[in-house]
Formats: structure tokens, C-alpha cells, sequence
């Protein structure tokens, strides 16, 4: 029986999604839009009601293996939406949820190093590439280490890793109709602002920070946890080559976001699973405003 009281499996995550889209066949979609290096389906959950395209929202997860809260919180949100309070949220939007991007890394940390970080790929010395420096955006400039050894390594060259690849070329396809983009990771309990490449702020940053506090207003609601909202740099530290930054960058969708999930260090990676369902009821209450927001075009 899937569910959110304990950290799942690679399998059971994928079963659950197959299940969801069987209990709902007429308006969801599962489909691979890639894979990863050892070969596992990069698995997209469409929800998309009605015969016309919405308005989308985009989130995914997992892009760091270790980061196991964000794909709880992922399938968390798709349970939400298809089974539910949140329905409601699916009348005036699709949604493309890619709850596991670096599944090899992610069943690598199941089995071997429950504090890998990087893809899986081979190369000469070490393995993998930190996916989330390996976006043709910035490549390189900032935060990234040319040590394929480092935890940072942004590989061999931009988009050198197939699941980086993946996104690069599904996400024109749906651009069009783009207006959120968020990307989970832990943690930190931020919500990060773009870009990661340079100290200075895009032009609506009022606009993002401003709706940045509302969102950490409604995180706080049920269970008092604070987030802090503001520019990558500002907040962490330079770090080009993010997926967000891409999207942000070459893309150019409206609202791009990196959340940094619970804790702030107790437990850091380690996030104890009687959290997992706090920690996606408060970002739900967060992805309200969000959604709140593009309803009225922010
Ligand atoms: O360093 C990272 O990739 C993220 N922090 S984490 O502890 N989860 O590894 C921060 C993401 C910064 N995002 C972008 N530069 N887009
Ligand atoms: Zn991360």
C-alpha cells in the first residue's frame, strides 16, 4: 500500500503513478521522456482535463539523489490533485510532474550511498555529474567544479548528462503554455529566487520577492515553518547551470522557482519520514498563492 508515512522505492514510486493513471485514464497521461544514464524512464504524470491545453505549471524533483523529500512531496502533489482537496487546481491548469530525475542516482542511494548527490555516468576517474550545474545556461561561469571528483562537477560539457538532455528537449514542446516552473530540492526551507549565476536581480524581483513572502506566509500557516525567500546568491551561494536558471534564461517563462524543502539542518538530508506529510501539506499551502497568482497573471 503506497503512501507517505515512509520513504519509497524507485519501483514503488512508479507503480503508484501507473496506478494513478489507470484510476484516472481520461484525463492523465504517463510518459517517458527520456533515460537516464543506467537506462530508467524519466516518467512525466501529465493531469490535463478538458480537449484544450491550459495555462501549465511544471514541477519536478530529485535532481539530487539524496534529496528523497522532494519526490515524496512530488507524489504528494499529484495524490492532491487527482485524489484530494486540491482538484480544483486542475480546471485551470495542466500539470507536468517529474517526480524523479536522477533515478539512478536516486536507487543508488537506496542501495549503496544514502548521501549521493550526482548522476551516474562513467567517466575516466569518477562517476557522475551534479545534474543540477550540467544546464546550458551560464554553463560553468559560477559555483561548479571542473573536478569530475567534486560533489559540484558540472560534467564534461553542458548537457553532457541524458536526464539534463531530457529536459532540454521535452520542455520546448510545452513552453508555449509555460507559465510556472519549480523545482524541488532539500534543504534549507527556501524559496529561491533566479539566477544562480550572478548577484544581480532580474528585473521583477520586486514583483517575485513580494509574492516570494506571501508564499512563505501560507508555509508557515499550519505548522509554524519558516522559509526565506530571496535570490539564489543573495540566500546560498553562486551556482550556475540549475535547472531553473535554464528554463528562466532561455525559456523565459513568467514564474520560475527552486524551493529548498525542510529542515534547516537537524536532520538535513536525513529528514525523519513522520515529516513527509507536513512538509507537502505546508508546500501545498504554498503552491495555493502560486497557483492564486497565475490564475490572476501575475
Ligand atoms: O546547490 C544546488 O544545486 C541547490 N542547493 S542543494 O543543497 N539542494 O544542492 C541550490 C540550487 C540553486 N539553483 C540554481 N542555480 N538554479
Ligand atoms: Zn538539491
Amino acid at each position: 500500500q503506497f503512501g507517505w508515512t515512509a520513504y519509497s522505492s524507485f519501483e514503488e514510486i512508479n507503480a503508484f503513478l501507473l496506478e494513478q493513471h489507470e484510476k484516472h485514464p481520461n484525463y492523465t497521461r504517463l510518459f517517458s521522456i527520456g533515460k537516464s544514464f543506467e537506462g530508467r524512464d524519466l516518467l512525466v504524470f501529465k493531469i490535463s482535463r478538458g480537449s484544450k491545453p491550459k495555462k501549465s505549471i511544471w514541477l519536478d524533483a530529485n535532481i539530487h539523489a539524496r534529496e528523497w523529500i522532494t519526490s515524496a512531496v512530488a507524489t504528494f502533489t499529484i495524490n492532491e490533485l487527482l485524489n484530494g482537496e486540491r482538484t480544483g487546481w486542475t480546471r485551470d491548469f495542466d500539470w507536468y510532474i517529474l517526480s524523479i530525475l536522477n533515478p539512478d542516482g536516486f536507487v543508488y542511494t537506496k542501495t549503496n550511498n544514502r548521501l549521493w548527490r550526482k548522476t551516474r555516468s562513467t567517466g575516466l576517474r569518477c562517476i557522475g555529474a551534479d545534474a543540477n550545474r550540467n544546464f546550458g545556461f551560464h554553463w560553468m561561469e559560477s559555483g561548479s567544479s571542473n573536478n569530475p571528483c567534486s560533489e559540484t562537477y558540472g560534467g564534461k560539457s553542458a548537457f553532457s548528462e541524458l536526464e539534463t538532455q531530457a529536459l532540454r528537449d521535452y520542455i520546448p514542446s510545452i513552453s508555449k503554455h509555460l507559465v510556472g516552473y519549480i523545482s524541488l530540492h532539500s534543504y534549507s526551507q527556501l524559496i529561491l529566487l533566479p539566477y544562480g549565476h550572478s548577484n544581480k536581480h532580474i528585473p521583477q524581483y520586486d514583483t517575485y520577492m513580494d509574492l516570494g513572502h506571501r508564499i512563505a506566509q501560507a508555509t508557515a500557516t499550519r505548522y509554524q515553518t519558516m522559509y526565506t525567500t530571496g535570490n539564489i546568491v543573495d540566500l546560498l551561494y553562486a551556482a550556475s547551470g540549475g535547472s531553473m536558471d535554464w528554463v528562466k534564461g532561455t525559456h523565459n517563462i513568467n514564474l520560475t522557482l527552486t524551493f529548498e524543502l525542510r529542515d534547516t539542518g537537524r536532520y538535513g538530508f536525513l529528514l525523519p519520514p513522520t515529516e513527509i506529510i507536513p512538509t507537502a501539506e505546508e508546500f501545498l499551502d504554498g503552491l495555493e498563492v502560486i497557483v492564486q497568482s497565475l490564475r490572476d497573471g501575475i
